[in-house]
């Protein structure tokens, strides 16, 4: 059974393929099976992160950054992963918006 069929963000993981800090997040979404982030590549080494357009949405010249569909964005590896975390949670739980809550609760059979 599949416990994840509503999809509720569409966020973006900015990540870069050699730097660490970008790998422990895409290692713990590999182990929570977490694929419905987009996954962006950011050339460290060109200087993708230091443009006006990725700091207006990181805050830093850092990867990795978590860009949630509102556009806010989210520095610190260990804080994209807990919101990961937070956030599967909520889509295997409880989903937040009305439509998808009263689809959850009509499978459930209760109001
Ligand atoms: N404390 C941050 C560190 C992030 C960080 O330093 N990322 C490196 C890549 S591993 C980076 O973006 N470096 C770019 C630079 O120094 O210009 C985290 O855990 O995410």
């Amino acid at each position: 059974m599949n416990l994840r069929p509503l999809k509720l963000e569409t966020m973006k993981l900015y990540q870069s393929k050699r730097a660490p800090n970008p790998r422990r997040v895409r290692w713990f979404m590999a182990e929570k099976g977490i694929e419905d982030i987009e996954i962006v590549e950011v050339d460290i080494f060109g200087g993708d992160h230091r443009t006006p357009d990725y700091l207006s949405m990181a805050g830093l010249p850092n990867a990795p950054a978590l860009e949630l569909d509102d556009g806010t964005g989210i520095t610190e590896s260990i804080a994209i992963c807990r919101h990961c975390q937070t956030n599967q949670h909520l889509v295997r739980c409880r989903p937040s918006q009305p439509k998808n809550a009263h689809n959850a609760n009509a499978l459930r059979g209760t109001n």
